[in-house]
């Protein structure tokens, strides 16, 4: 698409923690990003990847398979962060966060807003992308450009490099506050992955397979995770879990989530 976009110094550094945890095309070496552990705390016993050259340290991964597709990224959104909350309160200030009503008349525990050109709502009879936010009948504020790379990184990262989402979604869970499980099927083309980026308190995803009562996966989420989800992962059942009370420094006592989708 735009090969020209000049990107930000921040979106910078997280490519070069990208290709520091790349292995070199020679095939020498894994080379250790700052605050990786050190290497004997690798061990090809609990390694759980396919591939014997992906050698990922068993504790703590800063990259873990989630499912076929579906990768979660420790903390590669935190250099962001300042960014993405500056970014986040100009967008509140434009379409506030709200509880959506569902067809069924149960209002969400979770508050939301959009970004982007399309935005997810719940209307009488179903649940859309609309390009007007429906409280003011006007557009949805714009994706800012942190939240845009920061998403096509992290799906690059994530071996999904054509990703252009349309649509950012944005949760706003208050302790107490949960999602229980159901399909992102809103979307006009599912070949598109989906980009999660946890901020504030952690909370913990749920996910199954494509049917309901597939057994389900817990993975705890943090500040600063990001989960990419597509191929054959993209129609899986989740959810997140209530949200434990706590207070997060940056973020109070909240966890938000922006997801990314081609919706459009
Ligand atoms: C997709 N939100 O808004 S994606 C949603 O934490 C939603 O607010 C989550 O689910 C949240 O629709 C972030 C979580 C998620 C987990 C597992 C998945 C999305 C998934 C498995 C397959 C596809
Ligand atoms: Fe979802």
């Amino acid at each position: 698409m735009d090969q020209r976009r000049v990107y930000p110094a921040e979106t910078a550094s997280l490519r070069r923690r990208i290709v520091d945890t790349t292995l070199d095309a020679d095939g020498a070496p894994l080379r250790l990003s700052a605050g990786a552990p050190s290497i004997d705390q690798y061990s090809l016993i609990n390694c759980t990847m396919p591939d014997q050259f992906e050698l990922i340290p068993p504790l703590n991964p800063a990259r873990e398979s989630m499912a076929e597709g579906a990768v979660l990224l420790r903390g590669i959104a935190l250099p962001f962060e300042k960014d993405l909350l500056a970014a986040l309160n100009d967008i509140i200030m434009k379409s506030p966060f709200r509880r959506m009503v569902t067809p069924g008349g149960y209002t969400m525990s979770v508050a939301m807003t959009n970004c982007g050109a399309a935005g997810w709502v719940t209307y009488r009879t179903g649940y859309r992308y609309d390009c007007l936010d429906p409280e003011t009948n006007y557009p949805w504020p714009p994706m800012p450009n942190c939240f845009l790379d920061l998403a096509i990184a992290a799906a690059t990262e994530a071996g999904y490099s054509r990703f252009r989402p349309d649509a950012c979604l944005i949760n706003c869970y208050e302790p107490g506050a949960l999602l229980s499980l159901h399909q992102d099927k809103n979307e006009r083309d599912f070949s598109s992955p989906i980009v999660s980026v946890s901020l504030g308190l952690p909370g913990t995803f749920l996910f199954g397979g494509l049917k309901r009562n597939h057994p389900v996966k817990k993975f705890a989420v943090r500040h600063g995770d990001i989960a990419v989800w597509g191929g054959a992962s993209r129609l899986y059942y989740h959810g997140v879990r209530a949200l434990k009370d706590g207070y997060h420094e940056a973020v109070g006592r909240r966890r938000l989530n922006l997801t990314f989708r081609r919706a459009l």
